[in-house]
């Protein structure tokens, strides 16, 4: 097949206008106009609110280009688009070519009519989605709501485009609008392969991978099909019909190595190169078994995912895309993101249904480093229209995304939406009204993603909504723990206490999540000086939950000393939000296998802003991600107080039992060791295990007096863990002096160590302006316990700059 690469430099043309500026394909409207600079960086203090002209009106992306005349001899000749961003109308040279209206579609218009050889033009116009969108809720018989944002474009849900484009409770609204992904030509006269999809079936010692291929043959004929996998190819004779082909292939794969989730052992791949007719096409797959269990049991309806036979405790968090403006989606930082969540020993992501299907590079980096992949379809938080057109397009788009992304080892799970069975019980209209949404719901969800999905991959289950208690069931799983996934919110938006976490029994809680400040450098991208403090007009602008900054300051009064200075506040609100966090996940880690999964809201942000996530927009780690690092590690000890004792328990999330011994001190805060315990421990792979229990009237001195020390030492690693018995703000913390040193480790290897002469808590190492990891931070640091830690940086970094930059902080710098 012959190609021509469209993407590169285009025109973006203002049609109101006429006026026109240079811009990036693939990218968007606000990325050229920012570019260009029409319109004020959109992240920076409130400008957000004075571009939201752009996703209200109309846009072109224009360019020439040269056709060969071979090219056009070709019988099938096409322009082949991934994503346009929504409503568009292509052009070829001035002609009518197409028409697109689901930038989740993959569209393909014939070109042939339309393309000459030599200069050519293509025009795309985007009409305005937000209009759009204002003009289809016009056309409805009955309203169709959604929830509605601080700033928010109306009706995003009866365009088929990201959800949250539109406006969320931690993004802004930019209704962007381009072309993503690839944009070409090709041209053949045999054959276009389609989609390539396949089968593994295990044995003894093999794995028999069915190979199908979808193709479009320009002309009948018999062609040579080349299937190989791994070196191993077969080739046969296929005999096409004009138009649209399935044939299939099988290859015997001997001795296959196994895929693993990442801490479960290798993510080897395949290389798979299908060829016909001229057109070839490679992708690799990971060979594994994957299964969904959902079992009737004591507690319930199970909810774990077993691969290879193993069942497996997904760690992780929710994913939404990692920037607002398209153009910014690079490699580079879902790689960096990517990377972040495997080193804190993710498994698991769920891409979330307010977002997108994302690009290649994603699921080939979760496939090469384990991360398993909850797939949502791109539906979320909304009643939605089944009005027969709607649900053709959507059809359309769930048809081409299971196929597009079905061979990748990293997929679990299809899901149906986020949250839209909760959606019915939202709004008035609904509640007034539940069954005729509850159809609406049902013939979009059961009758067309289920069906389609059942119909495209049957190798994978399709779980209706997040949260739900399966297929069939309707009920809201917000505030049900036995059955299915949890989306747990009650300590956030119910603002109850963290002991809340230990008030439910999740099977599966595939969302729960707490609000933190990024960083004061991040905080620096959008606030000027002046504005640095939580409730200047800018700092509310980039705090999109209506009650955020009251819930995260009125949380510090039950548990902390108020924070003096800003930089104070923003260091405890990140340390609150990894206590949270914390005491949630080692509690549920500590129930498997009643709980066999925990991915907490959300692990990245669209723009600069108080969120939940773990990771700050720029990429830097909150003090959550560095917790995560240690609670979601294969091996924990955690001690929580439960029915008016203090448990201790370890969990070993591995493949092989282990032996080791396990210290429990009760410290005071100078760091004088009142009680401990130590004794031989061993644990069976794969399971939690209570190592001791203390009543509370038992304990050796009063609550606020000490806190517990856990250590778990095998033959190759110790594992620790502090509890505070009562509130921190009850505790007379000694002042601890932390020093430090920034030494030089090998050539160019940095590291920073640290000493303290009485018990520092929640220990924080930063280095503003150094984009990098320390190899730890948010930990306890106690006297004659000194640490060494490396600092890798992703850009290379002298000692002198990193002393400079460095700076240290604990729980106890926070206030006089
Ligand atoms: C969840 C998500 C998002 C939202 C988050 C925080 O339930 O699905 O819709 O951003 O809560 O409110």
């Amino acid at each position: 097949m012959k190609t021509i690469d469209l993407s590169g430099q285009w025109r973006l043309v203002r049609v109101a206008t006429g006026r026109s500026w240079p811009a990036l394909v693939p990218g968007d409207t606000h990325s050229a106009l920012l570019a260009a600079g029409k319109i004020p960086d959109p992240y920076a203090g409130t400008n957000e609110l004075d571009v939201q002209w752009v996703g209200r009106e109309d846009w072109a992306f224009e360019r020439g280009f040269e056709v060969p005349k071979e090219f056009l001899s070709e019988e099938m000749v096409f322009l082949s688009c991934d994503c346009l961003d929504t409503i568009a109308e292509v052009s070829l040279n001035g002609r009518p070519a197409g028409r697109a209206d689901n930038m989740f579609v993959r569209w393909r218009f014939d070109a042939k009519p339309f393309l000459k050889a030599g200069k050519n033009t293509v025009r795309i116009l985007f009409r305005s989605a937000e209009n759009a969108a204002i003009a289809a809720a016009r056309a409805l018989p009955y309203p169709v709501p959604h929830t509605v944002n601080p700033v928010q474009s109306p009706h995003r849900n009866l365009v088929r485009k990201v959800q949250c484009h539109a406006g969320w409770d931690w993004g802004p609204c930019l209704m962007v609008a381009g072309i993503h992904g690839d944009i070409s030509l090709g041209a053949t006269s045999e054959a276009r392969i389609d989609y390539i999809l396949s089968e593994q079936v295990h044995g003894k010692g093999r794995c028999t991978v069915r190979v199908f291929v979808e193709c479009e043959a320009a002309r009948a004929g018999t062609r040579q099909l080349a299937v190989s996998i791994g070196g191993r190819t077969v080739t046969k004779a296929a005999a096409l019909a004009r138009g649209a082909n399935m044939l299939r292939a099988d290859v015997v794969v001997e001795k296959p190595l196994l895929w693993w989730p990442n801490g479960y052992g290798a993510q080897p791949l395949y290389d798979l190169e299908v060829s016909i007719g001229g057109h070839s096409v490679r992708k690799r797959l990971g060979l594994r078994r994957l299964e969904l269990v959902n079992r009737e049991d004591a507690a319930g309806l199970s909810m774990t995912f077993r691969v290879n036979g193993v069942d497996v405790f997904c760690k992780g968090a929710n994913w939404i895309p990692c920037d607002a403006l398209p153009l910014r989606q690079t490699r580079e930082k879902v790689a960096h993101l990517l990377s972040s969540a495997a080193r804190a020993h993710m498994n698991m992501l769920r891409v979330w249904g307010g977002g997108q299907y994302e690009s290649d590079a994603f699921y080939d980096l979760c496939d090469e480093k384990g991360i398993l992949v909850w797939q949502d379809m791109m539906f979320s938080c909304a009643l939605y229209p089944s009005s027969p057109r709607f649900l053709a397009s959507v059809e359309r788009e769930v048809r081409h995304q299971v196929k597009r992304l079905r061979d990748h080892p990293c997929i679990a799970v299809w899901c149906g939406n986020n949250e839209d069975v909760g959606a019915l019980t939202w709004f008035p209209e609904s509640r007034r009204n539940r069954d005729r949404y509850l159809v609406d719901y049902d013939r979009l969800n059961e009758g067309t993603i289920g069906r389609v999905v059942d119909e495209c991959d049957p190798t994978r289950p399709f779980w209706p909504s997040s949260p739900s208690a399966g297929r069939g069931d309707y009920s809201d799983n917000w505030h049900v723990d036995s059955r299915g996934d949890m989306h747990y919110w009650t300590v956030w938006h119910e603002r109850r206490p963290f002991s809340a976490y230990l008030e439910v029994k999740p099977r599966f809680c595939s969302e729960f999540g707490y609000q933190s400040f990024p960083s004061r450098e991040t905080i620096r991208s959008y606030a000027d000086e002046g504005s640095l403090n939580p409730t200047s007009p800018i700092m509310e602008h980039h705090q999109r939950h209506p009650q955020g900054n009251s819930i995260i300051t009125e949380m510090f009064s039950r548990y902390f000393r108020l924070p003096e200075g800003f930089e104070s506040f923003v260091y405890l609100s990140q340390v609150q939000q990894a206590l949270a966090i914390k005491t949630a996940v080692e509690y549920w880690r500590s129930l498997r296998p009643t709980c066999m999964g925990t991915l907490y809201w959300q692990l990245d942000d669209t723009w600069p802003v108080c969120s939940w996530s773990s990771i700050e927009y720029g990429g830097k780690w909150k003090l959550l991600h560095y917790a995560a690092r240690r609670f979601y590690a294969p091996l924990l000890i955690c001690a929580y107080v439960i029915g008016g004792a203090v448990e201790v328990w370890a969990v070993n999330d591995g493949l092989e039992k282990i032996a080791g011994r396990a210290t429990v001190s009760f410290m005071d805060f100078k760091g004088k060791v009142l009680r401990s315990l130590s004794r031989e421990t061993r644990l069976p792979a794969a399971c939690a295990r209570r190592l001791a229990r203390f009543s509370l009237g038992s304990l050796p001195s009063a609550p606020e007096e000490s806190f517990l020390h856990l250590a778990l030492e095998t033959r190759r690693q110790t594992v620790t863990n502090e509890l505070f018995l009562a509130e921190p703000k009850r505790c007379a913390l000694a002042k601890p002096e932390v020093r430090f040193k920034i030494v030089e480790k090998k050539a160019g290897a940095l590291a920073v160590s640290l000493a303290a002469d009485s018990p520092a808590f929640f220990v924080s190492l930063d280095a503003e302006g150094i984009a990098g990891e320390f190899e730890d931070s948010c930990f306890t640091l106690l006297p004659g316990a000194p640490r060494v830690l490396s600092f890798v940086p992703r850009q290379p970094v002298t000692a002198g700059a990193l002393r400079k930059a460095f700076a240290v902080r604990h729980l106890r710098d926070t206030y006089r």
